[in-house]
């Protein structure tokens, strides 16, 4: 009989995207620190849409025709704009109902490599059932598209994409069969009783922490906090879950 199931499937990083590309009518981009967490918040606080930049550049130059717009590099607000990627940024009244451009060290640049995809949906811990609800019911092949740092793995991301294979498998309507999706899974099998406590040694939660931006990872690290689904159309996401 021949097997009808759909695939969802797991790349480590941006860099491997184009070993993935072609199989896949969903892309789910995850960066858990922060950037996907941050946007998942801002919708969840009322914002319009945003529109993810890979460059500061382009950051600027919308800022310069007067649109709210953000920017991160390793960690920190860069030099000009008033907001990074701290998901408390985008829960000011002020961004209510507005049009917010971001750029990222690697969660925006995920998006824009991810960008021709014929879905590209933003996933995060925060936004994690109301996402694989919505994913179960598409019937497509799904890949999870991790941000990681610098084109580097990362375990928050990947855990994040393991949970998420988690549930589709268990729907009985998902298969995987790639190792990158299997090890993902296990890593969230072993995570998901303590993402924080699990987290402790990653590498980012360190970078995070040592800028004192301990409040932002307890946030990004707890689950389920919005049903928001952002999709990016046209360059611009929007939450299609209302
Ligand atoms: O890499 C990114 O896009 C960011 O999420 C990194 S940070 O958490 O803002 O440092």
């Amino acid at each position: 009989m021949m097997d009808t199931r759909k695939h969802i499937e797991v790349c480590f990083t941006p860099g491997e995207y184009e070993y993935f590309k072609d199989e896949f009518e969903i892309v789910v981009v995850i960066d858990v620190l922060r950037a996907t967490s941050a946007i998942c918040a801002g919708f969840a606080n009322g914002i319009k849409s945003i529109i993810p930049v890979s460059t500061i550049e382009e950051a600027m130059e919308y800022k310069a025709k007067g649109y709210l717009a953000g920017a991160e590099r390793k960690g920190q607000i860069v030099e000009g704009f008033d907001f990074g990627n701290s998901p408390y940024s985008y829960m000011r009244d002020d961004f209510k109902g507005k049009e917010v451009v971001l750029t990222t060290t690697n969660g925006t640049k995920a998006l824009n490599i991810a960008k021709d995809a014929e879905t590209v949906v933003v996933g995060s811990l925060l936004n994690l059932d109301a996402l694989c609800k919505w994913l179960e019911v598409q019937d497509k092949n799904i890949l999870c598209l991790c941000s990681g740092w610098q084109d580097k793995f990362n375990l928050e991301d990947t855990i994040c994409a393991g949970a998420i294979c988690e549930y589709l498998l268990s729907t009985g309507k998902f298969q995987s069969d790639e190792d990158s999706s299997i090890a993902a899974k296990y890593l969230f099998l072993s995570a998901k009783d303590n993402y924080f406590g699990y987290l402790k040694s990653s590498s980012h939660r360190r970078r995070l922490k040592n800028l004192n931006l301990n409040e932002d990872i307890k946030y990004c690290l707890t689950p389920n906090q919005t049903d928001v689904i952002p999709v990016l159309r046209d360059g611009k996401l929007t939450d299609i879950s209302k």
